[in-house]
């Protein structure tokens, strides 16, 4: 096989078969929250070092390494430039040296932070340098792959517009490249010295402002790659005749997300004191903002599937609705069983975009925030729309990598809808739930869940349980997606291996001058991100910048790092006055 082609072969195995205990991690939470698991761990492994587990290995890793893969795959087929493999090897060694570097803290018990790590509590180092190895990696097929063959690819097509599939990797990752900015500042100057010992203290109010100035563009990383997929693949997916509604409005929702991704991590951040409350309203401002490209995504796809299914039935060319259910919901005929994820996703995330906006919601947001709600919501975002479409998406490219005919298309086109009716049940149970105050990242087994706790709290118990079916329900869909994967790697191959995809053309295909030139997007983005954290940041630098808390871990109230004195104290306070 192809030395790139086998490598980014490797960057979907990887991250998949990682996802088999981020899958596991994830049905033991919703048992442990339903009161079935009443104990601090399970099988040796503790319900935070679980929880980090499900968190990273799904949110982080699971989508970095496959939305690198899926890049790699669209700028080759797409601009017919190869790609380079010494690049493409150092970029998949340096993603997993900080997978395996994380994965050894986590596994270990050692970094048991969450997802989020948000100090005081603090990792082993390697939990971070690992992160950053995973990130740096993700950007070496950027920098040294699609960026000079687009360059190259301009100069040889000055009159024609990049292919939409390019357009909108290369603005995600453009997006990817700004945003780690603020959390390599966390990484490097406060949570790695605090980790190694160099320094006694960490300011955690700055530290979640710089994570979340990451923390949330991160979720439009991870949805843009799978917006790409709807605007260019599905229409054909969905019919030999189909067609993308309209390129232009597809290209100007990559801009929207370009521009509004960044000013709104504050919405995170709500509930927190020591930032000035109109600095929250304005990102609040934002984030509505935000919306817009998914309404216009929800249009556009939508315009898409009816003009895509009427030309291969005319006869429903005045049908309304009708033509709904002509879409292959369900179906095992040529490659159309990924339709099924796609719809799946679809429907999921309609819920999670109308639990986005009661978040974003400032006032609204005071009753959800750190309830169960929370998880509703991002279960039918990344864990919706985004996990769907990486799954079917990784098992299409690997049939079409290897050569091999995807097996047992029956079991792979029912997994996502019964991801889809788990998760379903679940968002309605955990939304009920949080609203009526059940908390998130809580062990509720030993605790609310256990009749025989003082704390027990029997008004949740209905939701729990129905989030125990719900997620159990998700967990069985995600085997029969594994069963269909492993049956397709294992099988003979059937032809040849391409990296090819079927690719729909503009139905309406829009010039719009101003969307084809990046720069001058990306330069008033990064200035309006600069502009919307430098209020904040100076809020909650005010009491100085590196110094407010010692280092914690979850095993002990103790701090593992040595507080200030009152007389360290003292000497600073005056040093900031
Ligand atoms: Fe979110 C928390 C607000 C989108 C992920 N979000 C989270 C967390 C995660 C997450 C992981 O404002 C938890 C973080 C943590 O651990 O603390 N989110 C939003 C808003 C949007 C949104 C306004 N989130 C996402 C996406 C995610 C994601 C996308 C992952 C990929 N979120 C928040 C807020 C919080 C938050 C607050 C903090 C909460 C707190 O207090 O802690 C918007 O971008 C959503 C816009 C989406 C739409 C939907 C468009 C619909 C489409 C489908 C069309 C369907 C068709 C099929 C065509 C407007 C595109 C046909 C269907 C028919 C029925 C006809």
């Amino acid at each position: 096989m192809n030395g790139v082609r086998a490598i980014i072969v490797l960057e979907i195995l990887l991250p998949v078969l990682l996802l088999v205990f981020g899958v596991y991690h994830g049905v033991l939470q919703v048992l442990y929250r339903a009161g079935i698991i009443k104990d601090m761990s399970f099988l040796g492994i503790e319900y935070y070092q679980g929880l980090t587990l499900h968190g990273v290995i799904n949110a982080i890793v699971f989508t970095t390494i496959l939305i690198v893969a899926f890049g790699n795959i669209i700028f080759w087929h797409l601009l017919k430039k190869p790609l380079r493999f010494g690049v493409q090897l150092l970029g998949f060694l340096l993603m997993l040296v900080g997978t395996l570097m994380a994965a050894w803290a986590m596994f270990t018990g050692k970094a048991n932070v969450l997802y989020t790590f948000y100090p005081p509590l603090i990792a082993h180092w390697t939990f971070y340098l690992g992160a950053a190895l995973l990130i740096v990696g993700s950007l070496v097929p950027f920098f040294f792959d699609w960026l000079p063959n687009y360059f190259a690819w301009k100069r040889e097509n000055p009159d024609k517009k990049v292919p939409i599939g390019v357009y909108g990797i290369l603005v995600n990752h453009i997006m990817w490249t700004i945003m780690i900015v603020p959390v390599v500042i966390e990484v490097l100057f406060q949570l790695l010295p605090l980790s190694l010992g160099l320094v006694n203290e960490i300011n955690p109010s700055l530290a979640r402002t710089l994570f979340w100035a990451f923390g949330h563009p991160v979720v439009y990383f991870w949805l843009l790659p799978a917006y790409t997929m709807l605007y260019v693949m599905l229409p054909k997916f969905v019919s030999e005749k189909g067609a993308l509604f309209s390129d232009g409005a597809a290209r100007l929702a990559f801009i929207l997300f370009l521009i509004f991704s960044f000013p709104v991590g504050l919405h995170h951040q709500y509930t927190e004191p020591g930032i000035t409350n109109s600095y929250k309203l304005i990102h609040a401002l934002f984030t509505f903002g935000v919306a817009v490209p998914s309404f216009l995504t929800a249009f556009s796809v939508a315009a898409s599937l009816e003009y895509s299914v009427k030309a291969q039935y005319p006869n429903l060319k005045n049908s309304l609705f009708g033509w709904w259910a002509k879409i292959p919901y369900l179906s095992t005929d040529g490659d159309k069983w990924v339709v099924s994820y796609y719809m799946a996703g679809l429907f999921m995330f309609l819920i999670g975009g109308i639990t986005g906006i009661v978040n974003a919601s400032y006032n609204l947001n005071l009753v959800v925030h750190n309830t169960a709600w929370v998880p509703a919501h991002f279960h039918t975002t990344v864990g919706g729309l985004v996990t769907l479409v990486f799954l079917g998406m990784s098992l299409f490219f690997l049939g079409r990598l290897t050569g091999r005919e995807v097996r047992l298309k029956a079991l792979a086109a029912t997994a996502p809808w019964l991801w889809f009716v788990g998760f379903a049940i679940f968002n309605v149970a955990y939304s009920v739930a949080g609203i009526e105050g059940m908390p998130r990242r809580t062990n509720m087994g030993p605790s609310y869940s256990n009749p025989e706790s003082p704390i027990f709290a029997p008004d949740w118990t209905l939701e729990a349980l129905a989030g125990a079916v719900g997620g159990t329900l998700a967990g069985i869909g995600f085997v029969l997606f594994m069963i269909s994967f492993v049956a397709t790697l294992f099988s003979s191959k059937v032809r040849e291996g391409s990296v090819d995809f079927p690719v729909a053309e503009a139905y309406h295909d829009e010039r719009m001058p101003a969307l084809q030139k990046l720069a001058p997007w990306v330069v008033f983005t990064s200035i309006l991100f600069l502009v919307s954290y430098i209020p904040p940041l100076y809020d909650v630098t005010k009491r100085g910048v590196f110094f407010d808390s010692p280092g914690y871990n979850d095993k002990n109230p103790l701090p593992i790092t040595k507080p200030q004195t009152a007389k360290e104290e003292e000497k600073e306070r005056a040093s900031v006055e």
